[in-house]
């Protein structure tokens, strides 16, 4: 830290000289993040200064906590779930875990077992709270083969999960049949849908994924993703809502005495955010965002077949995978770990966007 401040304006020019070395949007085909809603924006400049962790200090934002996790809890077919905002998927995913252990003592080597297609979170969350991670591997489609998930459960699981909306492929597991696995064997079930949460209920003929589904326990879902909101909203939903008492520590100095979040101190800014959109665009809204992404997903597949590159599989959600193959420089695609070609279509990536990638590739063919 220099001894001196400096003005205003110079911080801002400094600032800006690295804010022009991140790439644009318009050329990030890579990503689960977009650009956030304008009123998402105003909203978080509004709330910059709230802090969820001292509740009693900010009881409006909290206020407005409660009104996104109810709908939330709503839009996931169970306005009574518990939840808080989280910092995004690896938390609420983690928090989540820790429940599922808290909720069986008695397993005394605990384990997990997660679909193939599981967000790196999940090898996170394992080392952080040391249990064994079984892989369950694809059946197809690269959706999550049941019954190997149903033979890898034993007595000492703690939970299973079930992806609605894969980072790599954005498939949906059939998470009917692994809330069936959860409930004959009594244990707790996660759906990771941080991506998918804000997707799969605007499609015109959803698969079933959330507390819908007997012996879903869990939903992780991040407004920050699909919600349009900004970085990092996130946020975990309960069925039970007391099991977040199983994580409660005591908080004698704040304004609430017992807290169950990882973080302490927790923004209210993006929060609001998120909420801000959720109210202003409704299911309609979502619809319409959802249904423009799907329809660039379609033009992009087109495009990219009639170069030659064959598609992984049929897209469900708003992201499209092609064998490997050459891309035109200056374009952020990413690769699976199968080493597919990845776009995630996202509201940044407009008709207009696709055109221009299609024409650069049709440069280099
Ligand atoms: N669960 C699923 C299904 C996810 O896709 C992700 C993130 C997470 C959990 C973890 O969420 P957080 O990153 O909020 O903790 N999926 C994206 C991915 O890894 C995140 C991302 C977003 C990566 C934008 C890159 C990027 O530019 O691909």
């Amino acid at each position: 830290m220099e001894e001196k401040g400096c003005k205003r304006e110079e911080v801002i020019s400094f600032l800006s000289g690295y804010r022009a070395e991140d790439l644009h949007h318009d050329h990030i085909l890579s990503s689960m993040c977009t650009i956030p809603h304008e009123i998402a924006v105003s909203v978080h400049q509004m709330f910059s200064g709230t802090n969820l962790g001292d509740p009693g200090l900010f009881p409006g934002t909290t206020k407005i906590e409660d009104l996104l996790v109810h709908s939330l809890g709503e839009l996931m077919h169970h306005p009574g779930a518990g939840g808080y905002a989280t910092s995004g998927g690896t938390e609420s995913n983690l928090q989540a875990i820790r429940i599922a252990k808290k909720l069986k003592p008695e397993s005394k080597k605990p384990n997990i077992v997660v679909p193939a297609s599981a967000h790196f979170s999940f090898d996170k969350t394992c080392d952080i709270l040391g249990l064994e991670m079984r892989i369950a591997p694809y059946g197809e489609n690269y959706r999550v083969n049941c019954e190997k998930m149903a033979e890898m459960v034993d007595k000492n699981t703690i939970s299973i999960v079930g992806i609605a909306g894969t980072t790599e492929y954005g498939m949906i597991d059939d998470v009917r049949r692994i809330g069936k696995i959860a409930l004959e064997n009594d244990i707790f079930c996660h759906v990771d849908a941080a991506f998918g949460g804000m997707v799969i209920p605007f499609l015109p003929d959803p698969a079933p994924f959330d507390f819908e589904v007997p012996g879903v326990s869990s939903i992780s879902l991040d407004p920050h993703k699909m919600g349009l909101s900004t970085i990092p909203c996130g946020c975990l939903l309960l069925r039970k809502p007391e099991q977040f008492g199983t994580l409660n520590v005591d908080t004698p100095y704040l304004t609430v005495k017992k807290e169950c979040t990882l973080a302490g101190t927790r923004p209210g800014a993006d929060v609001a955010g998120a909420y801000a959109v959720i109210k202003l665009l409704g299911r309609e809204g979502f619809r319409d965002i959802v249904a423009g992404c799907m329809e660039n997903t379609r033009r992009l597949v087109e495009g990219m077949e009639a170069f030659g590159y064959k598609r992984a599989v049929n897209p469900i959600m708003n992201v499209a995978t092609f064998s490997d193959g050459r891309i035109p420089e200056g374009w952020m695609v990413s690769h699976t770990r199968a080493g597919h070609l990845r776009f995630v279509l996202m509201p940044h990536v407009t008709r207009d966007v696709v055109e221009n990638f299609l024409s650069d590739m049709a440069a280099i063919q």
